[in-house]
């Protein structure tokens, strides 16, 4: 009787799993590509641009900058992929924890609190910088990811329950949301501790969910 069990719940495994990798493939292919994301000042000129590669737990940013003043500049996403200057229309920090501010703050930081980026006298920064909690990956494809990845449809189902559910759990949280997110660049550098110390906002670049 046991034995018949056993072979039951294989014979369900190997219908669903098939299905599954279907599913995953489709996702995968638009979910693995590179997003480019083009910063551009509040006059409108380009000034480089941020690519955000997909990584096996997160998100690898690279930053490629030009036509910027010399200098240290905060460098965080916000939470919508506005960017109408002067840059009000990005909103706040990427947030989906209600974490506070800043590396230095025994409540923080926020999810979209990145290292700051340090411009050179030629106006060119490159930068590279590595978040595990932030993803690129639709929160359908992480989750169905995360099934495959662990080889269990239950342990995919519950934490898809997780990564559906968007802004709970321990993420990795998608920067695609439904409004998108964007990355923005202050005037001056952030402390890590007190938000307004990064200043106004000087280069914006939208990041947005395929259409
Ligand atoms: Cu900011």
């Amino acid at each position: 009787m046991r034995i018949r069990t056993i072979l039951a719940a294989g014979l369900l495994a190997g219908v669903a799993v098939p299905a599954l990798a279907q599913s995953q493939s489709s996702a995968t292919a638009s979910d693995s590509a590179t997003k480019v994301v083009q910063m551009k000042d509040t006059k409108g000129n380009t000034v480089g641009t941020v690519e955000l590669r997909p990584t096996a737990h997160g998100t690898l940013f690279v930053a490629n900058l030009l036509n910027l003043p010399p200098g240290t500049h905060g460098f965080h996403v916000h939470e919508r992929g506005v960017c109408d200057p002067p840059f009000q229309s990005a909103g706040g920090h990427f947030n989906p924890t209600d974490a506070k501010h800043g590396y230095m703050n025994a409540d923080g930081p926020h999810l979209g609190d990145l290292p700051n980026v340090h411009v050179g006298e030629n106006g060119r920064a490159v930068a590279e910088f590595y978040s595990d909690k932030l993803t690129i990956r639709s929160n359908q494809a992480t989750a169905q990811a995360t099934g495959q990845t662990t080889g269990g449809q239950t342990t995919g189902a519950a934490s898809g329950g997780q990564g559906a559910a968007g802004n709970t759990g321990s993420g990795p949280y998608s920067l695609l949301t439904q409004n998108g997110t964007a990355i923005m660049i202050h005037a001056n550098g952030d402390d890590y501790d007190d938000m307004s110390s990064a200043g106004g906002r000087i280069a914006c670049g939208v990041i947005k969910p395929p259409s």
